[in-house]
């Protein structure tokens, strides 16, 4: 019989660091306030949560990768949104903020988790924000809780 490695969803005793973009602080103070909630939600302390805000989603990366390297959280979450019709460079501002959340994971070993909400316009951002098609913020943190218990389970065998 095959062994599963499973990721429980119980949240307690980890630490979770969020980045969070003030571009579009509108939208992305609602992912922030899911990912919250809903760590909590999992059992999180509040008191094992950090939050650091950047610039923009372009600076998500950088500033995951330093928390990471902490080695102080079990997992990274990283939340921005970038909208098309506010931005000709819309591809590169999400193709790097996304192939640069991806290397922190890999380089570091802490989940890091893409948050970045990305949109056609301001109406599609708001609707994955806790309007109608739910909050990328609070799927974020659903995503952080079972990587990083899905780690400590593969690490202690
Ligand atoms: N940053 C975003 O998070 N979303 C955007 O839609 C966006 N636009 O429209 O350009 C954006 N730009 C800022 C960028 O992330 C950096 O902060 C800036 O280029 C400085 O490095």
């Amino acid at each position: 019989m095959p062994q599963e490695i499973v990721g429980d969803m119980d949240g307690q005793g980890l630490r979770v660091a969020v980045v969070v973009a003030r571009f579009n602080e509108f939208v992305t103070r609602q992912l922030l306030n899911g990912a919250v909630e809903t760590l909590g939600r999992f059992g999180v302390r509040d008191e094992d949560i950090g939050v650091a805000w950047v610039p923009g989603s372009f600076e998500l990366p950088v500033v995951a990768k330093t928390l990471a390297q902490t080695q102080r959280y079990d997992s990274v979450i990283c939340l921005g949104a970038v909208i098309r019709g506010e931005t000709g460079h819309y591809d590169m501002v999400a193709g790097q903020s996304s192939g640069g959340i991806a290397s922190v994971g890999l380089e570091t070993g802490v989940p890091t988790i893409f948050g970045v909400l990305t949109a056609d316009n301001m109406d599609q951002a708001i609707n994955r924000a806790g309007g109608k098609s739910g909050n990328i913020g609070s799927n974020a943190a659903v995503a952080a809780v079972e990587t990083a218990r899905l780690i400590q389970s593969i690490k202690t065998g």
